[in-house]
């Protein structure tokens, strides 16, 4: 069976339709292809058009969640396919992973979560709308090595910097490395709140190998 275009896999999230979004993701895992490729390369596409047109006023805020269920629709059929290789493999590092105070974009988070879980970190995902205080607490429970904040907001992306900061003042036995992400955040921001940046899901995975190393 040929892999379905990725264009189409871009329209489903745009038409909102998540019975397409899901069957065509199906057709792409039964045709053997990359799942992490349809993501990046097909329905995130999509997903960040259906951005562009609510900003120029064409789509409106109940098109923006049809577009996100869509795409949402398509991780979960994917998601499992990512992690296939997880099983086989020994845990890396403890990776406590959320999206800030205020803020309740979980796609991009939870991309960056399975894979890392499929890179064979042991992931703790509290979802989004995370307080500082709710972060650091699981960071203390699991003993992590690693702090992974998401922001899909400029409104929000402050929280990362309280993050930081509590997580230094916590007194836990070891400081976890902060790493954050999301797509108003830079490397610059980054290095400016003493944390380590990512600037999609496969590169989270690299920076939090070397975070480890
Ligand atoms: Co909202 N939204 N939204 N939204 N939304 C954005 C972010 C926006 C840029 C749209 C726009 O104006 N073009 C804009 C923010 C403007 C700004 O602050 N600069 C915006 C706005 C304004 C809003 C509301 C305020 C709208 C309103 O109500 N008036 C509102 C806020 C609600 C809140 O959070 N309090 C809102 C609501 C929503 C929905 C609920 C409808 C929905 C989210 C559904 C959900 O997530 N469950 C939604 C969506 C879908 C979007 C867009 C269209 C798509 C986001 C997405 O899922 N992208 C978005 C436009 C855009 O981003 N271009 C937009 C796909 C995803 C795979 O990519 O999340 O970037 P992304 O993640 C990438 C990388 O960034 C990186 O890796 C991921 C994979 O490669 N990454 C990390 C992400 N986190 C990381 C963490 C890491 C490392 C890498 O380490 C820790």
């Amino acid at each position: 069976m040929p892999l379905p275009d990725r264009a189409a896999l871009a329209q489903a999230v745009i038409a909102g339709d998540s019975g397409e979004a899901r069957r065509l993701a199906c057709e792409w895992a039964e045709s053997g292809g990359d799942p992490l490729l349809a993501i990046e390369e097909g329905f995130a596409q999509g997903i960040r058009r259906v951005g562009e047109l609510w900003e120029e006023g064409e789509y409106f805020l109940p098109e923006l969640i049809q577009g996100a269920e869509a795409m949402k629709a398509a991780l979960q059929t994917l998601e499992p396919r990512l992690g296939a290789a997880r099983a086989a493999q020994q845990s890396r590092g403890t990776v406590v992973i959320g999206t800030v105070q205020g803020d309740l974009h979980d796609i991009g988070k939870s991309l960056v979560g399975t894979m890392l879980a499929a890179h064979g970190f042991e992931v703790h995902d509290l979802g989004s709308d995370v307080p500082v205080a709710a972060f650091v607490a699981e960071a203390r429970r699991t003993r992590a090595s690693i702090v992974a904040a998401s922001a899909l907001l400029t409104t929000t992306m402050v929280a990362q910097r309280d993050l930081v900061e509590a997580l230094a003042a916590a007194g836990l036995e070891r400081t976890p490395r902060v790493m954050v992400g999301g797509a108003p955040t830079t490397p610059a921001w980054a290095a400016e709140i003493g944390a380590h940046f990512a600037e999609n899901a496969m590169r989270a995975v690299a920076v939090a190998k070397g975070l480890i190393a």
